[in-house]
């Protein structure tokens, strides 16, 4: 008898009518068969999989994709709960039976002459209570490659299984590609995400935003549990105590070089979890415990070097585990070796870009996309924690939630107590950066770094993050933090990256009650003299100026978030309007 999974695989088929199914082992071998494949197989810009130099780059491939397809798109995401309420304003909405049907017709045949792949996958640890395992078909190798790096693909998922019927389904086709038949649409209480005419990673493997973070957003609230948009760090210090903190932090604002970054402050080190994903349960002892469902970093390429982030640099070249595939960056086309902009060294006299055209220094366009990315397992990662295959997950102490802004958010500030913090993740905003289709530089709110994200509506989104408070013995301590502001002359003020980890020394010393704070209007800010700058050129003024609180830019500010918060309404929780309001009379002063 046919279980529930090859019921569902065969539906599928009788609607895409693929030339072949292949279910997916999840092997080794298997994924270097469809490396194989795909570097003979011709597209518009080249095959779908060029093999780079394998001394310096060991088990790294190229991939190009089609120029109109390269990063999220937002205006063609779904979530199609039945009632518009609940998903919100800040999603796009369809009623599922008009968007089932719409999709079925631009999937009908939609595979015809393609090999449909079946990818059995776990979110987390197989052995993790907080695990969910799933199945996504695609059409795409490149799908199916990434999906290995990503997940923990092969039989094991189909053995937790069995004959359950409560699986995650994903749907994916790149179509025809055209961004006019293109949708990437969530049918939430389906446990069903359907994604057609797009290659691109975050909508293309369904295993990370779509399921990860939009379907388990959904699955949290009714189950009591989060999928948030965060990196997991464990944080050791001179005395060899670790410290869990997850941090969220919109799309590029450097959230996979905080992850694993290479401390510039003697005796600390990071240890690495995550740098995405995390999701948050209350465990037996009434403590936030987290994991991260995904086994690899789908991260933006552009900027990453031996200064921004030696440890990626360090896992892209470590070449151990699974292939590394790297999608429209530039080539090299004399040493065969990737290029975007950012990386050490020269820029080479000449490169192939990343639609394979002939680029010089100096051409106007950027030689690599500014979202090119690569995907490379996690357990290539120098800095991986013992702890990552750790079921259970581990415990955590902060929670750090951050955006780029130029000026107004203090470098870092501590919340009064839970309900404070959930309203500095509520009215937090960031200058949007490539990672989604659109303008770029401007402030967009984006709540907890999950408006892109959330299956539901934000407003109950942010009482269940209150509700969460409520049932926990021992909540983090929760802040937020900015690493991005500019003096009159629009220099960043902090030196950032490997730094960092001096605002994280004052989060732990706060999180262990070993310093004071200083109460503002808008938080908890540290004493100077409680952050260990002295050996940094950094003076005094320059370091006031990371804390200074004009006014006149949060009445601004103070307006924007009442206009964002008005559009949830009725859902919108009392608790966070009070503290909108409160802050409204201290800067009023
Ligand atoms: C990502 C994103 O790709 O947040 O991680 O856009
Ligand atoms: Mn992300």
């Amino acid at each position: 008898m046919a279980t529930a999974v090859e019921e569902w695989v065969e539906e599928q088929a009788r609607v895409a009518q693929p030339a072949r199914i292949h279910w997916c082992d999840g092997t080794e071998g298997e994924a270097l068969r469809l490396l194989e494949i795909g570097q003979n197989e011709e597209r518009l810009n080249g095959p779908v999989f060029i093999e780079l130099n394998q001394k310096k780059w060991p088990k790294a491939f190229l991939h190009r994709s089609h120029p109109t397809d390269v990063a999220r798109t937002e205006h063609l995401t779904y979530v199609c709960h039945p009632s518009r309420e609940m998903s919100g304003p800040n999603n796009n909405w369809m009623e599922p039976g008009e968007a089932k049907r719409l999709l079925t017709r631009l999937s009908t045949g939609c595979m015809k002459g393609r090999t449909m792949y079946v990818l059995p996958y776990m979110m987390g640890h197989p052995d993790s209570p907080y695990a969910k395992a799933c199945i996504q078909i695609t059409d795409s190798s490149y799908v199916a490659v990434s999906m290995r790096i990503m997940t923990r693909l092969g039989k094991q998922a189909l053995e937790k299984l069995k004959n359950r019927n409560d699986f995650v389904r994903g749907f994916h086709s790149i179509g025809d590609l055209s961004p006019r038949r293109r949708f990437i649409m969530h049918f939430p209480d389906d446990n069903l995400v359907w994604s057609i005419g797009s290659g691109y990673g975050g909508n293309a493997l369904l295993g990370k935003k779509c399921f990860s973070l939009r379907i388990a957003s959904w699955l949290g609230y009714r189950q009591g549990w989060l999928a948030e948009h965060m990196v997991i760090m464990g944080i050791e210090d001179p005395q060899g105590e670790i410290t869990y903190i997850c941090g969220a932090f919109p799309s590029a604002c450097g959230k996979t070089n905080l992850a694993m970054m290479e401390s510039a402050l003697g005796g600390y080190r990071v240890w690495t979890l995550g740098d995405d994903i995390a999701w948050l349960n209350i465990g037996p002892d009434g403590r936030l415990w987290a994991i991260n469902p995904e086994t690899g970093y789908f991260g933006v390429a552009p900027g990453t070097s031996m200064v921004s982030n030696p440890n990626m640099m360090r896992t892209l070249r470590r070449g151990l585990f699974t292939p590394t595939l790297f999608t429209n960056v530039a080539l090299n086309p004399e040493t065969n070796e990737p290029w975007w902009e950012g990386l050490d060294g020269p820029v080479p006299e000449k490169l192939l870009d990343w639609q394979g055209r002939p680029w010089k220094p100096g051409s106007k366009e950027k030689a690599a996309h500014p979202n090119s990315r690569f995907t490379v397992s996690i357990y290539n990662t120098p800095t991986l924690s013992p702890e990552f295959d750790n079921p259970r997950g581990v415990p955590i102490s902060a929670i750090i939630f951050g955006g780029r802004r130029g000026h107004l958010i203090p470098l870092v500030v501590e919340s009064f107590d839970w309900t404070h913090g959930v309203f500095l993740g509520a009215r937090m905003g960031s200058e949007t950066t490539a990672a989604a289709a659109g303008e770029v530089g401007i402030v967009r709110r984006d709540p907890m770094a999950m408006l892109p994200f959330c299956g539901y509506n934000l407003g109950v989104y942010f009482r269940h993050w209150l509700n969460m408070g409520q049932r926990l013995s021992r909540p983090p301590k929760i802040f937020s933090v900015n690493w991005f502001r500019v003096d009159e002359d629009g220099r960043f003020i902090w030196p950032g990256f490997g730094h960092n980890m001096r605002v994280l020394k004052w989060i732990i010393d706060r999180v262990k009650g070993r310093v004071p704070a200083r109460e503002t209007p808008v938080g908890l800010i540290p004493y100077l003299e409680d952050l260990v700058v002295d050996d940094l050129n950094l003076p005094r003024e320059k370091l006031a100026k990371l804390f200074e609180i004009k006014m006149s830019e949060w009445k601004k500010e103070v307006e924007e978030i009442r206009q964002f918060f008005k559009q949830y309404g009725q859902h919108m929780p009392r608790e966070l309007l009070d503290h909108l309001e409160a802050m409204e009379r201290a800067v009023r002063i």
